[in-house]
């Protein structure tokens, strides 16, 4: 592991690691990389996310030395503020323009490493290596009113940061014409201002910074597309004919007799008892084929499938229950829910609310509210309250745009600091849920409720079953006859 990597992985926090079996299937078939995407989505999942050296290893296992896709891209390299990767300045503000000065063929990301940007004596801007040592300029004031200060000493890009952070505001941020002017106007040399870019990101929206590239990869320039090779990460154009790892997707097991129906009425737990016991467990349903045909086997009654939801109240269990919008895994596990909360009630509650007393509640992530971002690192956060009722989804967006993400809180001190932003309304924070799981552990998102299940009816329905072609949820000790998977029983 190069020191680049291990620092991601130390600023990153850790990645975690999806459990299970079947979390990826290899597709032999050669694709270009958006064929691909597109093939794993259409089966209900992404092509693969790589979290850590365990994941990486059991995907080289699978691809005997051929390189292989996977969701790892730099499709955005040109665009300024695209989350999670690409162009944004160091204030950690967004630009009120998007204004971009690139040189023509610039930037190039020549050589897979130049990721931060100078500007030339010509006013131009390039992209260029971080660590190497040019002069800068500063700004002092406010985004508005910008004073820039030339600093004709070399310092790598890092270093002249703090440098302007300590003497001035930070490196220059650059809005329009005119201040590309003000800023060019005192140099005498390349000098770097404010922009950098955090390169790659995955398919599936999982912002997890692990990498582990071969060595002289990536190599930059038009090649957009991620794969691994020989053990680790490479860079390719997009358009090279590979075969492709996905994850998460619903493939069916081949073969008759999959499924095997006892028709003998047991709890949800003693009939995945007995399911294990004969070397399978209760029946995962991938897609609608399957559906169907488990639904042809049960003749109208109740059955049990391998559908759970017993993580309810757990952090940042996987595959199901809580976790943050950032994708980060939370530092300490707090949680504020009031007594009797998450409830997910009727079914429907996944996301989380911070209510007038500052504690949190479950509720439907459609419904419009007021929402807290934040910006800045998970270390030190700086909380926005935004005076706006949208869905949580659409707040996260607003977040990532304008902002790091929705309200990332990992203690009493930072719930604190969110709670006083805010006067008497209540404020989506970023805290939300995956509900149900499969009990072999296959993660695959394919469901198919009946009518307006999951309905929670009671608030303690935490087992699935399947009735009249649809899925159910239901109290765990009741008894149904149930569907096994895996070996054929006897
Ligand atoms: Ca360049
Ligand atoms: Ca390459
Ligand atoms: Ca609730
Ligand atoms: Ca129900």
């Amino acid at each position: 592991m190069d020191t680049r990597v291990l620092m991601s992985l130390l600023f990153s926090g850790v990645c975690f690691s999806s459990a299970g079996l079947n979390k990826y299937t290899l597709v032999e078939v050669a694709k270009t990389w958006h064929d691909a995407q597109e093939y794993c989505r259409s089966r209900h999942g992404d092509l693969a996310t790589v979290k850590n050296m365990d994941d990486l290893n059991q995907l080289t296992n699978m691809t005997a030395r051929n390189v292989t896709w996977i969701g790892l891209n730099d499709l955005n390299r040109k665009s300024m503020d695209l989350y999670p990767n690409s162009w944004r300045w160091s204030t950690q503000t967004r630009s009120q323009t998007g204004y971009m000065n690139f040189a023509p063929g610039e930037p190039d990301y020549y050589g897979g490493r130049k990721e931060c940007v100078e500007i030339r004596t010509d006013g131009t801007w390039n992209d260029w290596v971080c660590a190497a040592r040019q002069t800068f300029s500063c700004f002092s004031g406010s985004s508005d009113a910008k004073t820039y200060h030339y600093i004709n000493q070399t310092l790598s890009w890092e270093s002249a940061k703090s440098y302007c952070r300590t003497h001035h505001t930070d490196l220059a941020m650059i809005e329009n014409e005119e201040e590309n002017q003000q800023v060019l106007s005192a140099i005498s040399t390349y000098a770097w201002i404010g922009l950098y870019r955090v390169p790659w990101k995955w398919s599936d929206g999982t912002n997890c910074s692990f990498r582990h590239w071969l060595s002289s990869e990536p190599g930059g320039g038009s090649e957009l597309c991620g794969a691994v090779y020989d053990g680790g990460f490479v860079d390719l154009y997009c358009n090279t004919l590979s075969p492709f790892i996905c994850s998460g997707v619903c493939f069916s097991s081949a073969g008759l007799n999959k499924y095997t129906l006892v028709e003998v009425a047991k709890t949800w737990h003693d009939a995945q008892e007995y399911c294990r016991s004969q070397h399978g467990d209760l029946a995962t349903v991938k897609n609608m084929d399957d559906l169907n045909q488990l639904t042809n086997m049960t003749a109208r009654t109740w059955t049990y499938i391998g559908l759970n939801d017993f993580n309810r109240m757990s952090m940042d269990l996987y595959p199901n229950s809580w976790r943050w919008s950032t994708q980060t895994r939370s530092q300490t596990g707090y949680m504020n829910f009031r007594p009797g909360q998450p409830d997910y009630y009727l079914g429907k509650e996944e996301c989380v609310l911070m209510e007038t007393n500052g504690t949190w509640n479950d509720q439907q992530c459609v419904t419009a509210f007021n929402f807290i971002c934040f910006s800045g690192s998970s270390d030190a956060k700086t909380y926005h309250y935004i005076n706006q009722a949208l869905s949580w989804e659409s707040a996260k967006s607003y977040c990532r745009t304008h902002y790091t993400d929705l309200a990332m809180i990992e203690n009493e001190e930072e719930n604190q600091q969110v709670f006083s932003t805010v006067t008497n309304t209540y404020v989506w924070i970023g805290l939300y849920r995956v509900p149900w799981k499969w009990s072999d552990g296959t993660n695959c998102s394919f469901r198919h409720w009946y009518g307006s299940e999951p309905d929670n009816s009671g608030g303690s329905e935490l087992c699935g079953a399947v009735y009249l072609g649809g899925f159910v949820d239901n109290y765990c000790y009741h008894s149904h006859p149930f569907i096994c998977s895996g070996k054929q029983l006897i």
